[in-house]
């Protein structure tokens, strides 16, 4: 393990732990829900994500999703082959969701599989290295 996956795997450690502190206080999640140190944000509107175009550093990767548009999506990555390596849950509109995933070095798609967002042109790439 270099340096750089364990300065990542600390960040993660950080953040999960300011999660866990901050459990019992003033409701979190939701609209103006503060960014995880460390997560890649991704917009995600009728019908685009953006941006489009994504680079991460392989292992635990961290997408801090925020929906800016009027009806619910999701998240889906796929493998080059096309099979569906994570899903995030639903966020509705106005809300943010953090998404976690592990992701080995390779190139990915991602899209949002409700019905007709992707063909919509809800879809990007992602590279992992
Ligand atoms: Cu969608």
């Amino acid at each position: 393990m270099n340096y750089l996956m364990r300065f990542r795997l600390l960040l993660v450690c950080l953040c999960l732990a300011a999660v866990v502190a901050c459990g019992g206080g003033s409701g979190g999640g939701g609209e103006g829900a503060n960014q995880p140190a460390g997560s890649h944000k991704l917009v995600l509107v009728d019908f685009k994500f953006q941006p489009k175009t994504v680079s991460v550093g392989a292992g635990k990767v961290t997408f801090f999703l925020v929906n800016d548009g009027p009806s619910a999506h999701d998240m889906v990555i796929a493998d080059s082959s096309g099979k569906s390596v994570a899903r995030s849950t639903l966020v509705q509109p106005s809300n943010t969701e953090t998404f976690a995933v592990t992701l080995a070095a390779g190139s990915y798609v991602f899209y949002c599989d409700l019905p007709g967002h992707r063909a919509a042109g809800m879809e990007g790439t992602l590279t992992v290295s």
